[in-house]
């Protein structure tokens, strides 16, 4: 009840923000975006995860509240970052269930004047359970606005080739589970990691490695044809100021 209360308050007290986590592509180790991660600093407790916070969010109805700022401050910093740069923002199932969402995000890129096609929208495969066909709607609809569409936390839960299928993804997200092991000798998972990336390429979707630590599993990803990494082997998500410093240094990726 109290924490519900001071999450309300975040959001206008500046308590909320946004950091940037770099996406790195593998042939040239360039940062091409940022994936956008809400952080929460508590003035009591500390900083709060999102795998905390967006849950007790979703189950009291902030969570479009929070999602519609999340989305409104990742574009405001896009703006300002270099035109290669994209940004991704994570959607909630709950969000992508409103059917106000493409006119959200139609109304953001509008005030905000960027280029849709920089923005990327993270969705996870859980908006197809229980669903009717609204949810392959609603992935035609963000198309049709030019965002591009990311298939998160892909290989987790209910994976299905079926979901491919019915969305336009431009981009798939290997979760990291996918990595653990997948360096260890008789491992199968290097070999899944290589077939999800050869759909992606055979369908036009670029694939993102997610959660690389490690150069062993850097190079792992390399091997299989992985376009893009995001990892602690590169950078944490780093706050605004950090993310734009990051940018201005000219430098590629150093790990
Ligand atoms: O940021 P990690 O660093 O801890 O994120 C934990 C989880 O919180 C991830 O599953 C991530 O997708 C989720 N998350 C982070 N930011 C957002 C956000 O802006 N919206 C939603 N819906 N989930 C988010
Ligand atoms: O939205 P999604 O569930 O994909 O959120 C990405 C999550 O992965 C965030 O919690 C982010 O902080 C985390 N993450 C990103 N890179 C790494 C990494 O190299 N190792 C670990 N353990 N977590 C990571
Ligand atoms: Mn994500
Ligand atoms: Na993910």
């Amino acid at each position: 009840r109290a924490l519900e209360m001071d999450l309300r308050a975040a959001i206008t007290s500046g308590d909320l923000q946004l950091h940037y986590q770099p996406i790195v592509a593998v042939a040239t180790e360039e940062i091409t975006g940022f994936e956008a991660l809400l952080r929460w600093k508590h003035h009591e407790r500390g900083w709060i995860s999102p795998d905390t916070f967006v849950p007790l969010a979703e189950d009291k109805g902030l969570i479009s509240l929070i999602g519609d700022w999340a989305l409104k401050a990742a574009c405001h910093d896009l703006a300002k970052w270099p035109e290669h740069i994209r940004v991704a923002v994570n959607i909630s199932q709950l969000q992508f269930a409103n059917p106000h969402l493409p006119a959200i995000v139609a109304n953001t890129l509008a005030q905000t004047g960027i280029d849709p096609s920089r923005l990327e929208l993270e969705i996870t495969e859980s908006v197809f359970l229980n669903d009717n066909g609204g949810a392959t709607a609603m992935f035609a609809s963000l198309k049709r606005l030019g965002v591009r569409l990311v298939l998160d936390d892909f290989g987790t839960g209910y994976s299905s080739l079926g979901h491919i299928q019915r969305a336009p993804f431009d981009r798939i997200k290997i979760d990291r589970n996918f990595l653990r092991e997948a360096t260890q000798e008789g491992s199968r998972n290097g070999a899944i990691i290589a077939a999800i990336t050869s759909l992606g390429a055979a369908l036009d979707m670029e694939t993102t490695a997610e959660g690389v630590e490690t150069f062993e599993e850097l190079e792992l990803i390399r091997m299989h044809g992985c376009s893009h990494v995001q990892g602690f082997i590169y950078e944490p998500a780093l706050d605004r100021e950090a993310a734009t410093a990051r940018l201005a240094s000219g430098l590629t990726a150093v790990v």
